[in-house]
């Protein structure tokens, strides 16, 4: 998979794709990170790329012809199955929508907002999906569009080192993951919980279930009620008139 950011601050993102697992998603060719400096598809003399918006009050916006440029350029590379552009009035971002992602591109364009946002008529011409992380604001799309691209790649096959450990994370089937433990089986008077310790690998099964299931009930009800009504067997019956 070979994702795309466009940002006006490309150096925010230097960081978080040259550690560890995306660095090692990186080296094994599973997956590319290329990061695109809008300001260099500035088309005014002075370097410009956003402009005062239109009506009183608001600050600055980015204007349409350096994305639009930029965005083309790579779209005359390769193509893309997705434009997401990082914004707070997007979709708010979750494991299904990574899960949907990873599965389903190979090519992405992720685009930074920055300022008062970019002007509405690119959103409307070439921005396929929208995304947001949350119900809070960010001084850019920088740190979200990090966040979705480690949510996206370390689901990649091959990626992590344990084939399966993707498939047990918070999220995947809708509870949160269980508690942990390692050596030493006694610390600061605490055990470890005796049954991790039996080698009895369904029981094991059983008891990170219900752990999860209890955590997942007490820390978040939205995410508890959407289990419940996912499971079938939870399905009231329809009785017959
Ligand atoms: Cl994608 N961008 C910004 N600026 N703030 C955010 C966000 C995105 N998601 C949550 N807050």
């Amino acid at each position: 998979m070979r994702i795309d950011i466009i940002s006006c601050v490309p150096n925010l993102l230097d960081s978080p794709f040259s550690h560890s697992i995306l660095q090692r998603a990186n080296d094994k060719s599973l997956s590319e990170v290329h990061v695109h400096d809008l300001r260099k598809y500035a088309v005014d003399k002075h370097g410009h790329i956003d402009d005062y918006a239109y009506g009183h009050g608001a600050g600055m916006v980015i204007m349409c012809d350096p994305i639009f440029n930029c965005i083309n350029d790579l779209k005359k590379e390769r193509e893309y199955q997705e434009v997401i552009y990082m914004t707070p009035d997007g979709e708010v971002f979750n494991q299904q929508i990574a899960n949907h992602l990873s599965i389903s591109c190979e090519n992405i364009i992720i685009l930074c907002g920055h300022y008062k946002g970019i002007d509405q008529r690119v959103r409307d011409e070439i921005i396929t999906r929208e995304i947001s992380i949350g119900d809070y604001v960010l001084s850019g799309g920088e740190l979200a569009a990090a966040v979705v691209t480690d949510a996206i790649i370390r689901l990649l096959p091959g990626v992590l080192g344990d084939e399966t450990s993707a498939l047990t994370d918070s999220f995947q089937d809708g509870l949160l993951a269980p508690p942990v433990y390692t050596r030493p089986k006694e610390w600061n008077g605490k055990q470890v919980p005796d049954i991790l310790l039996s080698g009895h690998e369904s029981k094991i099964d059983e008891w990170r279930l219900e752990e999860s299931m209890s955590r997942t009930k007490e820390r978040r009800p939205d995410l508890w009620n959407n289990y419940i009504n996912s499971q079938p067997e939870a399905k009231p019956k329809k009785k017959r008139k």
